[in-house]
C-alpha cells in the first residue's frame, strides 16, 4: 500500500465527524486520547518481557482478582489520557471499585467505561490481550455528573471499541455507523484503516467456551456444545473449538471469521463472569453493528438495565444464527428441566 492510500484513524474520525450534524469535536478528542493511551499501552505490552512489569502487582481489584502490574499501568495510562481530553466527566474502570469523577470536568458530557487490560492472565505467557472502552453521553437533566448517570442501558452507548495487542496491534470501534478496524503501523506510529466495514458471517464454524466448566453448565448449554461437536456434513459440523481465555482475542477471531463465544451462567457464577458495563455492552454494540447478535440467554444484552457498575451477565455473542440456536436450546431445556 502506498502512503497516499493510507487512511489514518485520525483522518477517519474527522471524516466521520462530518456525518454528525451536532458534532462539536468533543467525541473526536476522546478518541484521540484513547488512541494515544493505546499506543502507550502497546509500547509497554511489547516490552513486558524486558523490564520488570510482568507478574503480579501484589494488589487485588474490585473483584478480588489479583492485579498484574500491567493491569495497573494500563489503567493509569487510560485514566490520565481520558482526563487530559477535557471531555470526560466520569470514568468507570474494572480496576476501580468506585467511579472516577474527573476534577474540574463535572459538567463535561461524556462518561467512559474501560477494561484497561482484559485477559491479563495471559500477559505472562505472551498470549493476546486487549483494552476495551465504552462511551456514553451524560443525561442532560443532570448539570453535574453523578453516579446515576453511569447506569445506562448498553443501547445508549455513543461509541465502543477495543484494542487488541496481538500479532499486530489493532483498534476496532463503532459509533453506530458500522465497525472499522485500524492496524498500528509501528514505523509511522499511526493506526491505519485495514478492516473497513467489518461484517460477521451469519453462520460460523467456531465455538468458544471454557469446557473446563462443562459439568457446571446449564443443560441447554451442554446440548449446544454436543450439537457443535456432532458430525453432520450438511451443516459443516463438527465445528472447531477455539478458546484463548482472552475475551478480546476470542471475540476478534469470531468477528472476522464467524463463530460464537459463550460465557454462560454456572453454579459458581450464576451471572457468568464477564462484566456488563465494560465487557459485554461494548462487545455487544460492536457485534450488532457488524450484523451479529448478543444475548444474556434471557434478553438482548444492550437492553439490560444496569443496577451496579460492576455487575456480571451471561454472554452469548457472535454469528446471529449460532447465537439464536444456542439461546433457543438454553431456554427449551430450561422449560423441560
Ligand atoms: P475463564 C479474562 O480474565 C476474562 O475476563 C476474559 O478476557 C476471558 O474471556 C475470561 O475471563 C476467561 O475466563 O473462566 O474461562 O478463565
Amino acid at each position: 500500500m502506498s502512503y497516499s492510500q493510507i487512511i489514518t484513524l485520525e483522518q477517519f474520525i474527522v471524516d466521520q465527524q462530518s456525518l454528525y450534524k451536532d458534532a462539536d469535536g468533543s467525541l473526536s478528542r476522546i478518541f484521540r486520547s484513547i488512541e494515544l493511551a493505546a499506543k502507550v499501552v502497546n509500547r509497554d505490552v511489547r516490552k513486558a518481557g524486558l523490564v520488570d512489569i510482568l507478574g503480579n502487582q501484589g494488589t487485588s481489584n474490585t473483584h478480588g482478582e489479583e492485579q498484574k502490574k500491567l493491569d495497573v499501568i494500563a489503567n493509569n495510562i487510560f485514566i490520565a489520557a481520558l482526563a487530559k481530553s477535557g471531555e470526560v466527566s466520569i470514568i468507570i474502570s474494572e480496576e476501580n471499585e468506585d467511579p472516577i469523577f474527573l476534577e474540574g470536568a463535572e459538567e463535561e458530557k461524556y462518561i467512559v467505561a474501560i477494561d484497561p487490560l482484559d485477559g491479563s492472565s495471559n500477559i505472562d505467557v505472551n498470549a493476546s490481550i486487549g483494552s476495551i472502552f465504552s462511551i456514553y453521553r451524560r443525561p442532560t437533566a443532570s448539570k453535574t455528573a453523578k453516579i446515576e448517570d453511569c447506569l445506562q442501558k448498553g443501547k445508549h452507548q455513543v461509541a465502543a471499541g477495543y484494542v487488541i495487542y496481538g500479532s499486530s496491534t489493532m483498534l476496532v470501534y463503532t459509533t453506530g455507523l458500522g465497525v472499522n478496524g485500524f492496524t498500528l503501523d509501528d514505523n509511522i506510529q499511526e493506526f491505519c484503516l485495514s478492516h473497513p466495514d467489518i461484517a460477521i458471517p451469519t453462520k460460523g464454524k467456531i465455538f468458544s467456551i471454557n469446557e473446563g466448566n462443562y459439568s457446571d453448565f446449564p443443560a441447554g448449554v451442554k446440548s449446544y456444545i454436543e450439537y457443535c461437536k456432532a458430525k453432520d456434513k450438511d451443516t459443516n459440523r463438527p465445528y472447531s473449538a477455539r478458546y484463548i481465555g482472552s475475551l478480546i482475542a476470542d471475540f476478534h477471531r469470531n468477528l472476522l471469521k464467524g463463530g460464537i463465544f459463550i460465557y454462560p451462567p454456572t453454579e459458581k457464577s450464576p451471572n457468568g463472569k464477564l462484566r456488563l458495563m465494560y465487557e459485554c455492552n461494548p462487545m455487544s454494540f460492536l457485534i450488532e453493528q457488524a450484523g451479529g447478535k448478543a444475548s444474556t440467554g434471557e434478553t438482548r444484552v444492550l437492553d439490560v438495565q444496569p443496577n451496579d457498575l460492576h455487575q456480571r451477565v451471561p454472554l452469548f455473542i457472535g454469528s446471529t444464527d449460532m447465537v439464536e440456536l444456542a439461546v433457543s436450546m438454553l431456554n427449551e431445556e430450561a422449560l423441560v428441566s
